[in-house]
């Protein structure tokens, strides 16, 4: 299969450590696939669904303890503790490599090891990275499949000393207690241990293209963010280029398939895109920042997902799509909840027990029919608004950057920064407030700086550091901005309608980029004038306008108590240019500081 010396000696190891009775090297072909899935509809790991109706579709359930990445679980393990940070879990490289190796040894006797080459990137292109992952999973390596390059393309561009990041999964007894995700920065390794699902499993994607590869970019002097990219087609045929960051479950694929409004549609505009979920960036010889999406599919959330709020992405899972924890229904097609029509008179929930709606549990709570994190992964290439461009090896130009979470009273519609410096400040102090079904109180503010508070794999302090260097290099800088599209009246209504309206915000965006858009200079940035957005065929009352658009002083003074408290923690590693932010923040608000 291969001659690379090296990669052979990590992969006997790893079989010699696991014990495991074969090792399968993956080719990546549709014979591979079409037996890999039959051997697990054989054993029950997966199910077969309707062919008919959804050509190429399996379904999978993981334990039911085993349905989210656990950030508790998640280490960063360098060989200081200062080097991973106040933020991330530290492990040190001995005792991680001590502690997983004990769950790894003898974990998969009786079980074959697959081997899956991968890139992150098209392959060939300047940007990519290579891994291998090791997994005892056969829906590991089926996932992998849709979401990476992976197989005989791999090994050979790999060569016989190609560089790669070596990953190595096991499920072992898929025990919470006995698992652990752990990220090597300093080994360009990843060992993750006991877990089924999604994030924790899929090395390519958050352990290495956030983790590791946010590392290898600091290192190297480019940036991985945990950002959508997207191109905005407008009326004059220019496309133009925007990165994305928001926290988890804050809409971000449904920004990424933005479908325009009927108004915006026929003025011609269009939205394509590029990635929903992670962007690597370099600096190229023209001062400009280029994007490229590492991978090759969707990990979706289905509950939520419907031919209302995202079309795009159900047409992209008619097909070749596995689906995961979402109900079953007795035609062998699937169903979640605020999915696609009224739930079924029955079917088997996500634990695969029988369920029909309104059925509750013990404490009389309802039970839901896909569990609220299912999800679908399919390949990009169906998406219908993926772009034409989207693997081009060179990436695509950004012109704005835009950050944003969920804040309910504090956050206007949008603001753009000043410049690049206090940018990097808006994006280092972005939060989210709760929502009622995520874990913590409801309407907590959790700080998640550039949205990658579970995903930079070093000092999140040097992170904004590095930001800011970047900043330096680039003589043509994308802008930044913040939007919200989440802020809500006295009753908790929602102010802004969302999903493809957005587009009128993003509209405002790269109008700003071209400076053809007004706006007013305010202590927090440059916020759009309300008749700066193209609000055709949207009818908004002007005071819910004026409140969207609106800055309170006192709830800005609570916030700067916040970014103080979170700033803290760095110590010497926070860039005195975030405090000079900060300081320069409370000025323009009339306000002194000790600090
Ligand atoms: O819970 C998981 O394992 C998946 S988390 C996820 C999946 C796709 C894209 N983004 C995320 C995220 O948490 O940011
Ligand atoms: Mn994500």
């Amino acid at each position: 299969m291969t001659n690379h010396i090296r990669l052979k000696k990590w992969v006997e190891e790893c079989a010699e450590l696991t014990q495991s009775d074969d090792v399968v090297w993956c080719d990546g072909s549709l014979e591979e696939k079409e037996r890999l899935e039959k051997q697990a509809f054989a054993t029950g790991e997966l199910i077969q669904l309707s062919q008919e109706k959804l050509p190429g579709c399996v379904y999978h359930r993981t334990a039911v303890d085993d349905v989210a990445r656990t950030e508790h679980l998640t280490f960063i393990c360098t060989s200081q503790k200062k080097d991973a940070g106040p933020i991330n879990n530290w492990m040190s490289p001995e005792e991680g490599y001590e502690r997983a190796g004990a769950i790894f040894r003898g974990s998969m006797r009786g079980r074959t090891m697959y081997v899956i080459p991968f890139s992150m990137g098209p392959i060939g292109s300047p940007f990519s990275k290579f891994g291998v992952e090791l997994t005892d999973s056969i829906y590991v390596v089926l996932n992998m499949r849709i979401m990476t390059r992976m197989g005989k393309a791999v090994l050979d561009a790999l060569g016989t000393d190609g560089e790669f990041t070596k990953a190595l999964h096991g499920k072992a007894e898929r025990d919470i207690s006995r698992r652990l995700i752990l990220q090597f920065p300093e080994d360009n390794t990843i060992w993750s241990v006991g877990s089924g699902y999604g994030g924790n499993v899929l090395l390519g994607k958050k352990c290495l293209s956030l983790r590791i590869a946010s590392y290898m970019g600091w290192q190297e002097g480019w940036l991985a963010e945990h950002m959508l990219i997207i191109g905005i087609q407008d009326p004059e045929s220019r496309t133009t280029y925007i990165a994305g960051a928001f926290p988890s479950a804050c809409g971000k694929t449904n920004l990424a398939m933005l479908v325009p409004p009927d108004a915006l549609e026929k003025k011609g505009f269009k939205v394509v895109t590029i990635g929903d979920d992670i962007a690597w960036m370099r600096i190229k010889e023209d001062g400009r920042l280029w994007a490229i999406n590492p991978e090759y599919g969707f990990f979706g959330v289905a509950p939520g997902t419907n031919w209302e709020t995202n079309p795009n992405a159900m047409v992209t899972t008619q097909r070749n799509t596995i689906y995961t924890n979402v109900l079953l229904k007795p035609d062998r097609t699937v169903w979640w909840e605020d999915g696609d029509g009224p739930p079924p008179a029955e079917g088997q929930d996500w634990e695969g027990n029988y369920w029909r709606p309104g059925v509750t549990d013990d404490e009389g709570k309802i039970i839901t029919g896909a569990n609220p994190n299912s999800r679908y992964t399919a390949p990009a290439s169906q998406c219908p608004c993926i772009a034409p461009n989207w693997e081009d090896p060179e990436g695509v130009p950004i012109s704005a950057i835009i950050v944003g979470g969920r804040r309910a009273h504090l956050a206007p519609l949008a603001y753009q920064s000043f410049d690049w410096q206090h940018g990097v400040f808006v994006g280092a102090t972005m939060a989210s407030e709760r929502t009622a079904a995520q874990y913590g109180k409801l309407g907590e503010v959790r700080r998640d700086p550039m949205a990658m508070l579970p995903f930079c794999g070093y000092n999140t302090g040097d992170y904004f550091g590095h930001l800011l260097e970047m900043g330096k290099k680039l003589t043509k800088p994308p802008k930044l901005f913040h939007v919200n599209w989440f802020r809500t009246d006295e009753e908790g209504k929602f102010l802004w309608p969302g999903f493809g309206e957005n587009l009128r915000v993003l509209d405002w965006v790269i109008r700003r980029c071209r400076d053809d858009a007004d706006a007013r200079e305010t202590p927090i940035g440059y916020v759009p004038t309300p008749d700066a957005l193209d609000m055709s065929g949207l009818d908004i009352p002007s005071e819910a306008m004026e409140k969207l658009l609106s800055i309170s002083k006192e709830g800005w003074i609570e916030e700067l108590k916040g970014i103080e408290s979170f700033f803290g923690q760095f110590g010497d590693r926070l860039p005195k240019e975030m405090w000079n932010e900060y300081r320069a923040l409370n000025q323009r608000f009339g306000l002194s500081t000790s600090r």
